[in-house]
């Protein structure tokens, strides 16, 4: 900082004079700059100087703080000869660089996070104590990360995999992590299992093979064997597990928690997110080749619509179970491979929460979070659910080591905004705190028995649920039906999610080595629908194994909740839209529908075959957003090919061009036309030559783009994707 940056600063210090540490000597309010525990009127002014943020426009300067005036070289004995070793600035940088990096999640490693707001639509006092589900007026701070599980930081974002989906809530009472996934059950059963199910997802050990893929030896080996993943292995299978978008897919809790009232009732509860786009998904072929693509596809759009002001928006969902209703389920409550039901117990939408700030600091913020599913307030509490209790050790033992020991809460992203006051922790690797004071015991008179515990009624008390049984390592019975949700799951999903999970396991197994291991899950598979285990075997060329004498499954009645089908199907609000064109296109038109889309909070681009400008057909100059190289039919959801006789004659003599079409053609887009534009698909094959009658479904030719035009575009593109177009398997894109 130059000098006189410093000196407008301590000005502006100096004039603060409600929260800074003035002439009056009092300290920064809890949450302000400048607040530490314990702060007094010695260590404010120290802690208020230091808290300034960081931002590029000051002079460089050396972590203590003596300005630099070159950063260019290193300090030489000749401008040929070697580095010196006096010379500290260079020292202080390389050293600080080589230990840039902390150790990535174990899992969970890459991911994206997001700042936003959390607000409750009217009073749950009936139901939970917790304050910030008491107010509509108040809004909770949140800060959400989104995460893939079984990747390294750097793999890619549209890998099939679970999205883990963590929320902190910043509460007035302190803060409460919903750390959820956007899979309602997970792979097992017991905490006990959890390293050994992911050693087997994570690549092979003895070659670091494959990076963030499921489709290896090692998992199947674990699934086979392990018939409690079923139920989760067929989410993963499903489209579920390639989101087309973060803002586009659904979070669970997963574990039934409690919620208690002020009265101290107890009642068990699910927590859901509920996207208001609705679910939807990328299809197989897509996913893969965005991999390569851009692997960075899913973290882009979500800090894209944020800056754009497309805020992510999700319901908060609550299943509530009175606590005499825990048994009545044909399974048990605390077994985290089962759903329940949305038909049995209706989810309660409660409030919402908006994601409206990007992170200022990748490393700062997403990386350091540290979410946790101990991290509770008063009104919420756990179950027995013993997948539940692994994790309650888990997160905060992880973190210890990935953060560097156990001051972590004290960096700004996992400070709580509530008053944090005060505790006698002390001391450890990465203290900032200053705490002041003789005493830093419990109980002590030294300073007046302070801080103290919360008076009698307040403050966090644990549920007082009755306990009995003895010690043993053992499951309960209620938990060994492995199959059944999972036939549930299958019979619930439309004809094309149950196509898509047919092709994954398919292409996951036909992947394996081991024929052995290929028999064994199909065994599984064939204990949950003989249907679905025929259609994998006959793929594979194997035949069908014997279905398992003592299996499940009990007769289910499918859950329309489940199937993706159904789901919000109304806007087109972040949907991006390719305006393939060249020149001598029609202006008009790409204009028109260009406006049309912002309108409609959606985005169109111009893809062309070069960059630059085009010149349309009466002579106008148009930006052109991307190259068709640079910008393939995978990043967008619906393709448009405006009228303009030189255009399209371009394109069709474009490979380039033909390939975008059929591309989106197969992927199933709404693919829209106007005047010339119909021959170009005519042209490539993809609707009939003389006539433009009996389009296949999602398509669109028209003489213009005019209001009939764009609403039916509109709702073809709410619609997300056609599965039910012809001719598919025969096009080669
Ligand atoms: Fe996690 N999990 N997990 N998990 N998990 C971690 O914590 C663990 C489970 C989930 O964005 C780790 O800080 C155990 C279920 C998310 O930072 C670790 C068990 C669900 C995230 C850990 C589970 C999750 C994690 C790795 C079984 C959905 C990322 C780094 C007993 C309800 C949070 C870290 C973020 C991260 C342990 C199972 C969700 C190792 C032992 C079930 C979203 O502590």
């Amino acid at each position: 900082m130059g000098k006189f940056g410093l000196c407008v600063l301590l000005l502006h210090l100096s004039a603060l004079s409600v929260w800074g540490q003035n002439e009056a000597g009092t300290c920064p309010a809890p949450g302000q700059p400048g607040y530490t525990v314990g702060c007094n009127s010695k260590t404010a002014s120290m802690e208020q100087f230091r808290a300034k943020s960081i931002g590029p426009d000051d002079i460089l300067t050396t972590n203590q703080g003596v300005e630099i005036a070159d950063n260019q070289n290193s300090l030489k004995a000749g401008s040929r000869g070697p580095t010196l070793l006096e010379d500290f600035i260079m020292r202080e940088k390389i050293t600080h660089f080589d230990h840039e990096r902390i150790p990535e999640r174990v899992v969970h490693a890459r991911g994206e996070g997001a700042h936003g707001y959390f607000q409750v639509y009217s009073s749950l006092a009936n139901i939970t104590k917790a304050k910030f589900l008491q107010d509509p007026n108040v809004q909770t701070p949140v800060f959400v990360r989104f995460s893939t599980v079984g990747g390294s930081r750097g793999s890619a974002d549209t890998v099939r995999d679970i999205r883990g989906f963590a929320t902190k809530f910043y509460t007035e009472e302190g803060n409460f992590d919903i750390v959820g996934n956007n899979a309602p059950v997970f792979f097992i059963q017991d905490a006990i299992k959890f390293p050994d199910f992911v050693h087997s997802v994570k690549p092979e050990p003895h070659n670091e093979i494959p990076q963030a893929s499921s489709a290896h030896d090692n998992l199947w080996d674990f699934v086979g064997q392990q018939p409690e993943t079923m139920h989760a292995i067929m989410w993963l299978m499903s489209d579920r597990a390639i989101p087309r978008s973060l803002s586009m897919m659904e979070g669970f809790g997963v574990h039934t928690f409690r919620l208690i009232n002020a009265d101290g009732v107890s009642r068990f509860v699910k927590f859901h997110w509920k996207p208001k786009l609705g679910v939807h998904s990328l299809v197989w072929d897509e996913a893969q080749k965005l991999a390569g693509k851009d692997s960075d596809f899913n973290r882009r759009e979500l800090w894209e619509d944020i800056e754009a002001g497309n805020f992510p928006e999700w319901e908060l969902g609550l299943q509530v179970v009175e606590e005499g209703d825990e048994l009545k389920f044909d399974f048990d409550l605390l077994d985290p491979t089962k759903i329940i039901p949305e038909e049995l117990v209706p989810v309660q939408r409660v409030g919402k929460m908006v994601l409206n700030r990007n992170p200022d600091n990748f490393f700062a913020e997403t990386e350091q979070v540290a979410f946790c599913v101990a991290n509770i307030v008063p009104g919420i509490d756990f179950t027995n659910d013993p997948l539940m209790q692994g994790r309650l050790f888990s997160y905060l033992d992880t973190q210890l080591s990935r953060l560097g020991g156990p001051n972590f809460h004290e960096i700004p992203i996992n400070r709580p905004v509530c008053p944090f006051r005060n505790n006698n922790q002390r001391d450890a690797m990465h203290r900032t705190t200053i705490n002041v004071g003789k005493t830093n015991y419990d109980i002590n008179t030294r300073n007046n028995g302070l801080p103290k515990q919360a008076p009698s009624g307040s403050g966090f008390s644990s549920y007082h649920q009755q306990m009995d049984g003895a010690k043993l390592r053992q499951r309960s019975q209620s938990f060994s039906d492995h199959y059944s949700q999972a036939t549930l799951f299958w019979q619930s999903i439309s004809q094309p999610e149950q196509d898509h999970l047919v092709s994954a396991f398919s292409f996951e197994l036909s992947k394996l080595e081991a024929d052995a291991i290929r028999i064994q899950v199909l065994t599984n598979l064939q204990n949950i629908d003989a249907q679905l285990a025929k259609r994998v075997a006959d793929n594979l060329g194997m035949p069908l194994p014997p279905k398992e004498q003592n299996a499940y499954p009990k007769p289910v009645t499918p859950s329309p909740a489940l199937n993706q089908a159904t789901t919000a199907k109304t806007s087109i609000e972040t949907r991006r839209i390719a305006i393939l064109a060249a020149d001598g296109v029609d202006g008009q038109s790409v204009e028109d529908i260009k406006a049309w889309a912002a309108e409609n909070k959606a985005k169109a681009k111009v893809i062309a075959p070069h960059a630059g400008k085009l010149r349309s057909a009466t002579g106008q100059d148009i930006q052109v957003d991307g190259t068709i190289v640079a910008n393939p039919s995978i990043l967008f959801d619906a393709l448009l090919i405006p009228g303009g006789n030189q255009s399209i004659k371009t394109l069709q003599e474009d490979g380039g061009a033909v390939h975008y079409a059929l591309e989106a053609y197969v992927h199933y887009k709404p693919i829209a036309a106007a005047a010339e534009g119909g021959d170009f698909l005519a042209h490539i094959g993809l609707i009939p030559r003389l006539k433009h009658r009996d389009l296949p479904e999602g398509m669109i030719v028209a003489e213009n783009v005019d209001d009939g035009f764009k609403q039916q575009f509109y709702n073809y593109i709410a619609q997300h994707r056609f599965f039910n177009r012809q001719r598919v398997k025969a096009i080669p894109a």
